[in-house]
């Protein structure tokens, strides 16, 4: 150990003192040193995506983009880009919970031999304004409120819901943000989208507009809000240790890139502008190209130097990705690089190791806080004939940056295109995409936010607002929270559906879902352990819940060890619990409200649920009475429940449970 100037340390426990009971000195310049670096361990936490944890992987592309861009590294599959991607939270502060109601941040970089190329998406592909000059202003509503500083982390306040009314552009954000989509289920099960209109260039200088999705492997996810409010409680860093744990385990999270082009001469054949961060291209008019694959492989060695230096930007780009005029896009490429000026105090941001290119960088910008290169030499400026003018800047051929000169007329207005007034097409289009039970979530989301608003005349204005997206929708928020439903006939006609949208429609996999195993003494070693393995073969995760840690001891007095309590765990942490047999197990279980709690939960948050033998006893504990009496050598299989009695062969039990668990949740169920 050594003091930062590189003095061995010889002691670390005591200050120095005048005397063993006496004060201590000025010149103790360890202690000193230690102090201070300690008083100033702390930098301002992002203003929005304050939250946020991240990992490092690679990119590849699946086939060469060359026709559509001249980006280099979407050209060559044998090309692996380095990435690091920082997910988020957007308005709680750094210590928020991870599950709270709210967008996603998917914030990538590509560390590409161009220079590095910043995706900075979010997992909602639409915004709640159109133009940047209010986003102050929005964040300001959905922000805890100044008097009082509540609520965290929560849109379910006066302020934000007052915006909302009056900002009527937020519609369609704020359908997506009601839905599932606004309580991912992890990380590695939402999608990321670039929310805005690029382009692509190509080397023949075409340009296409177009717009990024991110795709994960595992399907799109999410938990249900009952138990998205328990698990904040629970486990507040839910997600970034699915995060961490995931990867430490060696199941990478994968997401496949793809995007939507449209040609430059079809800008305006649609009925809505494609310069509009609050429009979606749905897939169904705009297919989604899938282009390629990132993986997270490693976590990261320190979340500070990380997680919280790393300084995304929108306006990161390469040669063969450039802008479109959207609003929000264009003030964004000026918000990011100021921000980061105060968060990571100064304009050398970009030499901080997680920032820092992978390909060499050089230009006359010099000094300024917290400069780390030492830069040689008696010039500093560019035109230069004392050192041939060395830094000198790349034609076009050479990979020089070159802006799409795209021929703009106009005048200078403070103003918006008539082509973004259609606030509600879109929002209904969303709600029409919705099954039965989605739309219901939906529902339970405004009446759970609007209900925590205070203002009567603001909770009115919202489902007058909304009555103009679906009547429907409109009267049932109405009807939660005690407020008119609106007789006035203003609902969007949009009749269209994007089967794209609904979750229900997404991929399925067993893969890296938790199960619960519930036993105590004298549970059935069979059924735990061959189920167990059956699971873990499909890639699931399974870990045994009991009243202590240790050992527990099978009926057969054959061991398994115990991998967390009912008070350290909980059945909103997993996918599925299953309840091995074994008599004495079960005894125990049926009489511990903790164990009935945690299969009672599982059941409300519709999760597949298992049962052995004596096992099922504890399901009818828990007031679960669908399984019947009558199962003897049988397996049963409805609505998520999966029950076998005497069966030697545990085989179609366990695929019908891994089924059940594939299916991520029973809607069906009723509750
Ligand atoms: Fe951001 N946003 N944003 N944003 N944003 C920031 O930059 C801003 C917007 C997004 O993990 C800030 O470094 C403006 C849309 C992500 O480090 C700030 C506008 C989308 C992250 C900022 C938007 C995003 C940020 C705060 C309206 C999806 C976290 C700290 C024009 C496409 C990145 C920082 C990370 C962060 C400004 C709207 C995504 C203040 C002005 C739309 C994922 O610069």
């Amino acid at each position: 150990m050594t003091t930062n100037q590189g003095l061995k340390i010889s002691e670390d426990e005591h200050s120095l003192k005048a005397g063993e009971r006496g004060p201590t000195l000025m010149e103790d310049f360890h202690f000193r040193e230690k102090m201070t670096h300690f008083d100033h361990e702390r930098i301002p936490e992002r203003i929005v995506h304050a939250r946020g944890n991240g990992a490092h992987g690679y990119f590849e592309v699946y086939e060469s983009m060359k026709e559509y861009t001249k980006a280099k590294f979407l050209q060559d599959p044998d090309v692996k880009t380095p990435v690091f991607v920082r997910f988020s939270t957007v308005a709680g502060s750094k210590g928020s919970a991870d599950t709270v109601r709210d967008a996603r941040g998917f914030a990538t970089k590509f560390y590409t031999e161009e220079g590095n190329y910043d995706l900075v998406g979010n997992n909602i592909p639409v915004f709640f304004i159109q133009d940047a000059i209010k986003f102050p202003d929005l964040v300001h509503s959905f922000k805890p409120e100044p008097h009082n500083e509540m609520p965290q982390a929560s849109t379910a306040h006066d302020t934000f819901w007052d915006f909302v009314a009056n900002n009527q552009e937020t519609a369609h954000m704020v359908m997506w943000t009601m839905s599932d989509r606004g309580i991912p289920r992890s990380y590695r099960m939402m999608e990321g989208f670039g929310v805005h209109t690029f382009r692509f260039v190509n080397d023949q200088g075409k340009a296409r507009f177009v717009k990024f999705h991110w795709k994960p492997v595992l399907g799109v996810h999410s938990l249900v809000l009952d138990e998205a409010l328990t698990i904040a409680g629970k486990d507040p860093d839910y997600h970034r240790r699915d995060l961490w744990e995931s990867i430490e385990m060696g199941n990478y999270p994968e997401y496949e890139l793809g995007v939507q082009m449209i040609d430059e001469e079809d800008e305006f054949k649609f009925d809505f502008d494609i310069l509009d961060a609050t429009k979606i291209w749905p897939e169904e008019d705009v297919p989604v190209k899938i282009i390629g694959k990132m993986t997270l492989n490693r976590n990261q060695d320190n979340v500070f130097a990380e997680s919280e230096q790393v300084a995304f930007h929108p306006g990161h780009v390469v040669p063969g990705i450039d802008f479109s005029n959207d609003p929000l896009l264009q003030g964004r490429l000026f918000s990011y690089t100021d921000t980061q000026l105060i968060r990571l105090g100064g304009p050398n941001f970009h030499e901080i190791p997680i920032n820092r290119p992978v390909c060499p960088f050089h230009n006359h910008q010099n000094d300024g806080y917290h400069r780390m290169t030492i830069n040689t030499g008696q010039v500093s400026y560019h035109k230069n004939s004392l050192l041939n003018n060395d830094p000198r800047p790349a034609s076009e051929e050479e990979g020089g940056y070159v802006h799409y000169q795209e021929k703009i007329e106009g005048r200078k207005v403070r103003a918006r295109s008539e082509s973004f007034e259609d606030h509600f097409s879109q929002a209904k289009l969303f709600w029409n995409s919705m099954t039965e039970s989605e739309k219901e979530h939906i529902i339970g989301a405004f009446r759970f936010e609007l209900g925590k608003v205070k203002s009567k005349d603001v909770q009115q204005q919202v489902v007058d607002m909304f009555n103009h997206v679906d009547a429907g929708l409109a009267a049932e928020i109405a009807k939660g929270i005690g407020v008119d439903i609106p007789v006035e006939n203003v609902e969007s006609s949009c009749m269209k559906s994007s089967p794209a949208l609904s979750q229900e429609n997404t991929v399925k996999s067993p893969k890296t879902r938790k199960v619960a195993v519930l036993l105590e003494d004298g549970f059935s070693y069979v059924d735990a352990k061959s189920a167990m393995e059956k699971l873990e073969n499909a890639g699931i995760v399974p870990e045994v819940i009991s009243s202590a840690l240790g050992i527990k001891t099978s009926e057969d007095g054959k061991e398994i060890e115990v991998d967390k309590t009912f008070l350290t765990a909980d059945s909103v942490l997993y996918d599925a619990v299953y309840v091995p047999g074994g008599k004495q197990s079960a005894e125990k279980l049926k009489a511990s409200f903790d164990s009935i709690a945690f299969v009672a939960h599982a059941y409300n948050h519709f999760k597949a649920i298992g049962a052995g033998n004596e096992g099922i006893q504890v399901l009818r504990e828990a007031n679960i009475n669908e399984i019947p009496m009558d199962i003897e050598g049988k397996v049963y299989f409805e609505k998520g429940l999966v029950a076998t009695q005497n069966v030697n062969d545990l085989t179609a039990f366990s695929q019908e449970f891994i089924q059940a668990i594939t299916a991520h949740r029973h809607w069906s169920r009723a509750v």
